[in-house]
């Protein structure tokens, strides 16, 4: 099918009578083979994104842009009298939770953008992420039925399906592809569980609670129930290619794990190349270090998997053998290398009856990497020290990007068009190119307004529809949308809020441009902490927008079930990006790039990729407060108490009294008081105030009230977004998947 078939098909399409979901299939279902069409040619070399999460969101509007054909599309709907935004209603597909499942969809995005030939590995959930609705202020979890408007832009490949074994049952692994579009075809392989009710479980939900063994054990099968789908099926279509001979496995095929989830692969490929093609243990696991690389997203302990050798070994009894024959292999060659007993423990795969998933993918990668600066030094110099010091030649960084097709063509339209209007549209196909605009700053600074307040009017409008919350035009939108955890400190910027609040009530603070802090966030389900986070905004948010003595100059918003497409509008409406986790814990985070490409600044932490983002888009066009990594380090080994800070200082102890002195009611559940104590006498096995918010605090207001007092002068405030917005193209995953594909995949 050629352009010209598919608009006019399109014109014959019938509209009248028609629900907007029928519309939504129809109209997909022709876009697919519209876009099957362009299919290419298969590459000699192909990488693979094994991948637990892929938070692609939205397709319809996306999937229409890459074709080329979203604008013709809009215009013969609008002649049939059906306006093309009725397909926002169309759920996203939320396979993910949150920055390491966005990046996968980047990732595959803009290697089909740049004509790379990556396809994705991962799970075709029956249910994504729970939808989050909030009642009397506190999330509530509800199944995300995504596929009920129908699936169009999956196909099912009902002769590949495989089985896959477990010791108590066998699964029948269906796959569905979904095709990237771009300068190549590519696809995303998502497989299904079938098979008996205890078999289709495997592909229910994303995350399984599994604080119980029963959780545990389908989390185990999750991962494995990927990795060796997919192993299975490149193994066997190069052995029917090559025969059975692998030794040239790695020349055609590299595979990419996504964190530690789908580590098990490599045990897999392993046993699969022993047991059925009786290749030598040796050589095997030989092949599979040219094979697999690893990218590592967190350095949080708590989120570094390890695997009971118990539950391995009863569901997975041949992956358990194979896992201790790479064991004492890792032994044998650490000994080799003189490695003293506790460097070796540090980097054994097997130790106290479990498996370190990250140490055998830090063994088996042939690279190992960060996913920004800081956080691969991190990585050398903390996390895997050891491995580092006995192989630096696998370590590397990759700094995170992301897709300028989706984060900016397509949400900020208005924005895309001044580019246009200023440097032409070439950047569009080369967004390094977007540095052209440095040279004209100071010419687009009324039409940047003008867009900005747009991109703004139009967040309010949809907050306005689905939050009851109204906004007037011309307020300052600082904005804290991401995954709610202690790390990123969404609580500290709720004891800022508070502190302006209490500084405009008294009077303390003046002169304030009105302001509205918008937070998106869920919680996970059993996390009681973050969950006690989302009340206490809540109840900030009744209290500050129901000041009639205030309420024309602070507003608060929690919205609700906070999303890809939600956050497609967010970053397009946001003056003040912000990104406040502790310094050193945030990998690198990609909705700070997203901000700054819309032209946000960013008031943030010395943390993740945003000290790249500062570095190229200047110091000076930025607000960057509190303790850096060193800081933090340094306070941990003198002893931090922050109850000497709630003694000395109003600020601090204002804020966090608010937990337990009745100004606010968690509902009698004792969350409040939970994480006053997590700040007072620490919770869990951590410290008091483990994240180091109130020794932040102050230094955040301050940097809050700066930028205020700062955006008095729009025109010099738009300079600096401007400026962020000429600096970000470093930050678009084209860059990032080159950089992969160059150093690590060797793909063209
Ligand atoms: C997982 C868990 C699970 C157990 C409870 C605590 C916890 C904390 C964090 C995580 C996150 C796992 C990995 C992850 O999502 N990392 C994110 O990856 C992004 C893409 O590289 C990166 O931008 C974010 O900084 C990083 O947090």
């Amino acid at each position: 099918m050629n352009e010209v078939e598919f608009t006019e098909q399109l014109k014959g399409l019938k509209t009248d009578g028609k629900t907007t979901t029928e519309l939504y299939n129809e109209i997909s279902a022709l876009a697919l083979n519209y876009g099957l069409s362009k299919a290419t040619a298969p590459a000699t070399k192909n990488a693979y994104y094994f991948s637990m999460e892929f938070l692609i969101g939205r397709s319809f509007f996306n999937n229409l842009m890459e074709l080329g054909v979203l604008e013709t599309v809009r215009g013969i709907l609008a002649e049939k009298g059906v306006d093309i935004n009725v397909f926002e209603e169309i759920e996203d597909a939320a396979l993910g939770n949150g920055g390491l499942g966005r990046l996968a969809a980047c990732f595959l995005d803009s290697a089909a953008g740049v004509g790379l030939p990556l396809h994705g590995y991962g799970i075709r959930y029956k249910y994504g992420l729970f939808k989050q609705a909030i009642e009397n202020g506190f999330q509530v979890e509800l199944p995300d039925d995504w596929q009920r408007f129908g699936d169009p832009w999956s196909i099912r490949r009902e002769s590949e399906k495989r089985l896959i074994k477990f010791a108590d049952m066998t699964v029948t692994a269906v796959p569905y592809d979904m095709p990237v579009f771009g300068k190549r075809v590519n696809f995303l392989r998502l497989w299904q569980a079938e098979g008996s009710e205890k078999a289709q479980k495997i592909s229910e939900y994303l995350y399984p609670a599994d604080d119980t063994e029963d959780g545990k054990m389908l989390r185990l099968r999750q991962e494995y129930f990927f990795s060796a789908a997919a192993v299975g099926e490149l193994v066997e279509k190069h052995a029917k290619k090559h025969g059975k001979n692998f030794d040239n496995f790695a020349d055609f095929n590299v595979i990419q794990l996504n964190d530690t989830h789908p580590v098990l692969a490599s045990a897999e490929f392993i046993r699969k190349l022993t047991a059925e093609y009786k290749v030598p243990f040796p050589d095997a696991l030989g092949i599979a270090k040219k094979t697999f690389a690893y990218t590592n997203h967190t350095v949080l302990p708590e989120a570094l998997e390890c695997w009971n050798a118990d539950l391995v070994k009863k569901i997975l009894p041949d992956i358990y053998s194979v896992l201790i024959k790479i064991h004492l292999r890792q032994r044998e060659e650490l000994t080799a290398l003189k490695c003293s007993a506790e460097e070796i423990s540090e980097m054994s795969i097997y130790a106290s009856d479990r498996f370190s998933m990250a140490n055998l993918a830090v063994y088996i990668g042939k690279s190992v990497n960060g996913v920004a600066k800081l956080h691969t030094e991190i990585l050398e110099n903390n996390l895997f020290k050891t491995a580092y010091k006995y192989y630096p030649e696998k370590f590397q960084n990759k700094t995170n990007g992301i897709t300028q097709r989706r984060w900016l063509m397509l949400c900020n339209k208005e924005l895309s068009e001044l580019i246009d209007e200023t440097i032409g549209e070439k950047w569009r196909n080369d967004i390094s190119l977007l540095s052209g605009i440095n040279s004209h700053i100071r010419d687009i600074t009324d039409g940047f307004i003008k867009v900005k307040s747009k991109k703004k009017s139009q967040l309010f409008d949809y907050i306005k529809k689905h939050e009851g919350v109204e906004i007037p035009d011309g307020f300052i939108v600082y904005s804290q949308v991401k995954r709610l955890h202690e790390y990123k400190r969404q609580l500290m910027t709720a004891f800022a809020i508070l502190g302006i609040y209490k500084g405009l009530k008294s009077g303390s603070i003046k002169d304030f441009q009105p302001s509205v802090f918008i937070f998106g966030a869920k919680s996970a389900p059993a996390y009681r902490r973050a969950k006690a986070i989302i009340k206490f905004i809540n109840e900030i948010a009744v209290k500050v927008n129901s000041d009639e003595a205030t309420n024309g100059l602070l507003k608060v918003v929690f919205v609700r079930n906070y999303n890809v497409s939600y956050a497609e509008k967010i970053v397009a409406g946001t003056d003040v990006s912000l990104q406040v986790s502790t310094a050193g814990l945030e990998a690198s985070g990609t909705g700070n790039m997203k901000f700054m490409m819309n032209g946000a600044v960013t008031c943030g932490t010395m943390d993740g990729a945003n000290i790249e983002i500062v570095e190229l888009a200047g110091l000076e066009n930025n607000y960057i407060f509190g303790e850096e990594v060193d800081g933090i380090e340094r306070l941990k080994k003198v002893g931090y108490d922050p109850c000497k800070l709630l003694k000395s200082n109003t600020l601090h102890s204002f804020a966090a009294s608010t937990l337990i002195d009745g100004t606010f009611s968690d509902g009698g559940s004792g969350d409040f008081k939970e994480l006053y104590d997590a700040l007072t006498v620490g919770a869990s096995w951590h410290k008091p105030d483990n994240y180091f918010v109130l020794h932040d605090l102050q230094s955040y207001v301050d940097a809050l009230l700066k930028i205020n007092a700062d955006y008095k002068n729009k025109k010099e405030f738009a300079v600096k977004q401007l400026k962020n917005i000429a600096n970000s193209a470093y930050f678009s995953s084209d860059r990032t998947i080159k950089e992969y594909a160059t150093d690590i995949w060797e793909i063209e």
